[in-house]
């Protein structure tokens, strides 16, 4: 059931489409390596992949020293991209709080020669630069807290207390996130909670201290429904890391991705998705009604690697270029093809389309769309200089004549203007 609260909630989320998730904490060190070895897998997991004990990970919190770590320039840098929301680790399944928190030193003020908290610089950063900041937090598993679900290899699971970690830990340190940081858009809870009780205890805790914060729908509480994912009690449904509908969906929804095949940064991976890659997928996902959570995993420096700013930034130019198709779009009125050359997104009276594999006869045939738009006038987004494109009915497709190569190889937008 939605509700007008939780509309009125929703609309920035709603019309930001795009965002930034940050992966970082002390598996930034390792990096997907221990004692010589690869460790396969991501590199936030590299503690339970390799079965290392709290004692022994601990201790790499005594070489976490992130001293280029530049708050305002991952925030320009989100900015650039064109993403309208960040979220950030505070606690991953590692259990190492990358907050100053008074519930455990184990903390990034506390047990590091940094010192600092740069969870309150970027949440800083992120309002100077008008960037909607949220945390994510690991909700049920932590390797480090004995009551804490999923280590096995230090911990008697048998023995422990779940209920009593949550009260006692997870939601004090909830308020401390709730209430020092600022407003807090999001709070992007991960795996679920083990318990429909508990998940709405939590989610009536967070709703009492900050009733717009945005809950993800990862914190559970209700079963999944064939197969779909199910938003539970959070506001929206998280889809499963990295997979994007194969049609619309008729409720918010959002996928996390990452940018290379890791969350938390590894020092050999290389397999980054190409820009023109992210740029379909943001269309394909919005064009579904979605919204792209898309990753970075900065280094134990405190950097955002490289390669991952060269791409966001050229995202961050096509969006400069096409954002009105993106951000406050949504679905189209009629289904399209999952094989389509293109994808459209929607406002109303206006329709993008993204032709994502140029014509080669320079006929747009656009599926199955008779008696659901009107069209009156159809023009490039980027250059309505070039005139009104041609179009006519084919049966129950419309054809738009365009010319023979693609303003934008990658994704070109024209769009399609209704009559009242
Ligand atoms: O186990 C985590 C993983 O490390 C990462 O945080 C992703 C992001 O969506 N969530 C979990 C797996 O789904």
């Amino acid at each position: 059931m939605i509700n007008s609260a939780q509309d009125d909630r929703m609309v920035w989320w709603r019309e930001a489409r795009f965002g930034m998730f940050i992966h970082w904490g002390l598996y930034a060190i390792p990096a997907g390596l221990w004692k010589g070895r690869c460790v396969p897998g991501l590199g936030e997991w590299i503690m339970h992949k390799a079965r290392i004990p709290v004692k022994e990970y601990e201790r790499l919190a005594e070489r976490f020293n992130p001293v280029k770590f530049n708050a305002r320039e991952w925030a320009r840098i989100a900015k650039e991209a064109g993403m309208k929301y960040m979220v950030v680790t505070a606690k991953h399944h590692d259990g190492f709080c990358m907050f100053d928190t008074k519930y455990t030193d184990y903390n990034i003020v506390r047990a590091t020669p940094f010192k600092r908290d740069p969870l309150k610089e970027l949440a800083e950063a992120c309002r100077k630069e008008g960037i909607k900041f949220g945390f994510y937090y690991s909700q049920t598993l932590d390797w480090h807290h004995p009551d804490g679900m999923g280590n096995d290899w230090d911990y008697n699971l048998s023995k422990q207390n779940f209920t009593k970690y949550l009260r006692e830990y997870v939601k004090p340190q909830l308020e401390e996130l709730l209430t020092n940081y600022g407003p807090i858009a999001l709070i992007w809870f991960d795996i679920t909670t083990p318990t429909p009780e508990l998940a709405r205890e939590l989610r009536d805790f967070v709703r009492r201290l900050s009733p717009d914060t945005i809950i993800s729908g990862r914190i559970g509480g209700s079963l999944r429904i064939s197969g779909t994912p199910s938003r539970g009690l959070g506001d929206y449904i998280t889809m499963g890391d990295n997979q994007i509908p194969e049609a619309k969906i008729e409720d918010d929804w959002e996928v996390p991705m990452t940018l290379n095949d890791t969350w938390g940064f590894k020092s050999y991976d290389h397999n980054w998705k190409s820009p023109g890659k992210v740029i379909q997928m943001l269309v394909d996902i919005v064009s579904k009604g979605g919204n792209l959570l898309l990753n970075v995993g900065p280094t134990a420096e405190g950097e955002i690697p490289k390669p991952s700013v060269d791409i966001l930034l050229e995202v961050g130019k096509w969006l400069k270029a096409n954002g009105e198709s993106i951000y406050g779009a949504g679905a189209a009125p009629f289904n399209t093809p999952s094989d389509a050359p293109y994808r459209c997104t929607y406002k109303p009276r206006k329709l993008y389309i993204h032709i994502l594999g140029w014509p080669w006869d320079g006929k747009l045939r656009i599926f199955c769309v008779k008696n659901r738009i009107k069209p009156e006038k159809i023009f490039f987004l980027t250059d309505p200089s070039y005139g009104e494109l041609a179009c006519r009915w084919d049966g129950d497709d419309l054809v738009i004549q365009v010319p023979e190569k693609p303003l934008d190889p990658i994704d070109t937008v024209v769009v399609l203007e209704e009559s009242a």
